[in-house]
């Protein structure tokens, strides 16, 4: 393994020692203990630890300066374009992207084997047959709307991250440690995954999905516009297997969703009670309802087998006309949005959409509502009057509430125990300070507000339009991403940052929950088990210095080893019309040195980072000579990291 290729002479290798060696000096220096986990702090105790921003590495303004770290990480979804965005925050400089259901150019993911696999792991008969009619293996796109952090009791526990794709019906898990997705899950049954949350305690073995579209349980084509045969589900997922552990028919559809703090309950926002199929009838009703779901109640029916199997999952009745203990319908008015659970383990914010409210539940009164003859609404305790479109909700850490209004392109902060006491007939107004924002707000998120840590230090703003707020680029204008800090009285905005398509959602989460990110893969990591099971099959030792071409009928396995600034092997040789897999293997150990294979004129490229394996195939269909390369720029020499795929013709 140690090898010729001048390890002596990596400039990398000596920036890559000073970088973390200025990392660790950082965290010594104070900022990672005394983030709020570290202090062991409550929603109660956050108030003193971040109030005045006194922990704070930027300035007032969120500027960092250059070479200082930033104060949390966010997780950014990306919508349409189907990625993962890590920022950070508050300078809000784009850090990584992590493709999942997208394709990527750059690191090959939808291209590598590795991911390929994870892919098609849970892909239903159907999607598989949909390809391949089309002469694809992968869907190329995703809409992935929000990400959510793993939790245990109550707080981010740096495990993994997960997310939704609406277009295509699928969760996905995210890796904190190597900030790769390692699983994909298409939901059978369910149509277009909308909101999607984990279970905040014990912790997250349940990832909650909301089916928002409706379509008939068995879509086969024997029932099509039957609107009485279509049906909504919500889905839980079994966060460590990422398996569906069971599903629930409800009445309407689901929109957004929300946990507890208590392992309970799960509750989803539903905007079509009224199963409409045009906008005037999804809009016709004056009330739509929240659906509460019953944890315990759910597990209990499947354990006793009250449920039928649909495409291999359990799937049980929590229909309004079942009358079960399973779910429970608040009504709520017209077309609600926003479900968001406040840190003081007690109250759901449900936003109003087409109400100028939001509505606040006491979840510590669900178990009264299960009752026969209780009203569901016995739950509200109160209903504030906030502007127009109120959309989402977040939270800080002193029981004040900031709600997004889309019309009036405002954020709104308010108290939720002053809008208790109003609702219950006092003088006072919860509203606390209005702020303009730029333009169109749709969610939004303060720092962990959506754990027991919630902070009072920033706030992040996601606008859907943003106009004249940059230079113009054309028809196709970025959205704006607004700072705003919230560590006083008044919400001060401090920063404009565009985005492309389409961050719905974003979480901030503090570093020392992600202590155990890696820098550089462990050998044995179970990304490429299948590759390595593989190279054990052929006689191939992938840990160290590997130069192995394998042919196997038509398939030809080409392995090879990489050292800044080469490839273990210079040339290779195949037949024309082979089924070529390249495998390699990034040897460095450098913090940051990341290789990459490119094979020139066949769309095949990916990403090698260091002691990380991955694989690559494609049909050398065409005789003659190929330059392969490393796209990674990793060394003086990196232009030279590279070499050649000789093609034979095949023999007349
Ligand atoms: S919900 S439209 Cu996050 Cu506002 Cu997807
Ligand atoms: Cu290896 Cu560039
Ligand atoms: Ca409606």
């Amino acid at each position: 393994m140690e090898s010729k290729q001048n390890k002596g002479l990596s400039r990398r290798a000596m920036l890559g020692a000073t970088a973390s060696g200025a990392v660790a000096a950082s965290a010594l220096g104070g900022r990672l203990a005394l983030g709020p986990a570290a202090l062991g702090l409550g929603a109660a105790g956050v108030a003193t630890a971040a109030a005045t921003g006194a922990a704070r590495a930027a300035g007032a303004d969120g500027a960092v300066a250059p070479g200082q770290l930033d104060d949390y990480y966010g997780f950014w979804s990306s919508g349409q374009t189907g990625e993962l965005r890590i920022l950070g925050i508050p300078s809000m400089r784009e850090l990584l992207r992590v493709p999942v259901f997208n394709r990527c150019s750059a690191t090959g993911w939808g291209h590598t084997n590795e991911s390929i696999r994870i892919h098609e792991r849970t892909m239903t008969e159907r999607t598989r047959k949909h390809l391949a009619a089309n002469g694809r293996r992968i869907h190329d796109n995703g809409d992935l709307h929000h990400v959510h952090m793993s939790f245990t009791e109550g707080k981010y526990d740096g495990r993994y991250l997960f997310m939704n794709d609406k277009a295509n019906t699928r969760a996905a898990r995210v890796r904190a440690d190597v900030m790769k997705c390692d699983a994909i899950l298409e939901i059978p049954n369910a149509k277009s995954i909308h909101g999607l949350r984990p279970q905040k305690w014990p912790r997250s073995n349940y990832v909650f999905c909301n089916g928002e579209d409706e379509a008939p349980l068995i879509n086969d084509g024997t029932t099509m516009d039957d609107v009485s045969t279509y049906v909504n589900i919500f889905t839980a997922i079994d966060a460590d297997e990422w398996q569906v552990a069971w599903q629930v028919m409800v009445s309407g559809n689901l929109d957004n969703c929300d946990a507890d703090y208590e392992g309970k309950w799960a509750f989803s926002t539903s905007y079509n009670s009224e199963m409409g199929m045009t906008l005037a009838e999804m809009t016709e009703a004056e009330m739509d309802h929240v659906v509460v779901f019953n944890i315990a109640e759910i597990e209990k029916a499947i354990e006793a087998g009250n449920y039928q199997e649909v495409n291999g999952v359990k799937v049980l009745d929590g229909r309004k006309e079942a009358n079960s203990q399973l779910t429970r319908y608040i009504p709520i008015a017209n077309n609600p949005h926003g479900c968001n659970m406040a840190p003081d383990r007690r109250h759901l914010c449900v936003a109003g959409k087409l109400s100028p409210t939001v509505t606040v539940l006491d979840v510590t009164k669900f178990d009264a509502i299960f009752d026969e003859d209780a009203d569901p609404r016995s739950a509200v305790v109160a209903e504030p009057e906030l502007g127009l479109g109120p959309l989402h909700t977040a939270f800080d850490g002193r029981g004040n509430a900031y709600t997004s209004l889309f019309l009036d392109s405002q954020v709104v902060k308010w108290n939720i125990e002053d809008a208790i006491r109003a609702y219950a007939g006092e003088n006072v107004d919860p509203i606390k300070d209005k702020i303009d924002v730029h333009y169109q707000p749709g969610h939004l998120k303060t720092v962990m507000g959506e754990t027991l840590d919630a902070t009072n230090d920033w706030l992040v703003c996601l606008c859907k339009f943003s106009k004249d707020r940059f230079l113009n680029v054309g028809p196709l204008k970025p959205e704006n991403d607004q700072l705003i800090d919230i560590s006083g009285d008044k919400m001060v905005l401090v920063h404009d940052g565009p985005t492309f398509a389409e961050p719905h959602d974003a979480i901030a989460v503090h570093p020392s929950i992600l202590s155990g990110i890696k820098s550089v893969w462990d050998r044995d990591d179970p990304m490429w088990a299948e590759t390595r099971a593989q190279a054990e099959a052929d006689g191939v030792d992938i840990d160290n210095w590997t130069e192995e071409v394998i042919r196997d009928g038509n398939k030809v396995r080409v392995y090879m080893s990489s050292v800044a600034p080469s490839f273990s092997i210079e040339s290779f040789t195949v037949q024309e019309g082979d089924e070529v897999t390249v495998i390699v293997t990034n040897l460095d150990e450098i913090d940051d040195l990341t290789h990459g294979f490119t094979m020139g004129n066949h769309g095949v490229a990916m990403e090698v980072g260091p002691q990380q394996t991955a694989s690559i195939t494609f049909v050398a269909a065409n005789p003659g000579v190929y330059w392969y390369y490393c796209q990674w720029f990793c060394h003086a020499l990196h232009m030279e990291m590279r070499g050649r795929m000789f093609v034979e013709p095949k023999a007349a």
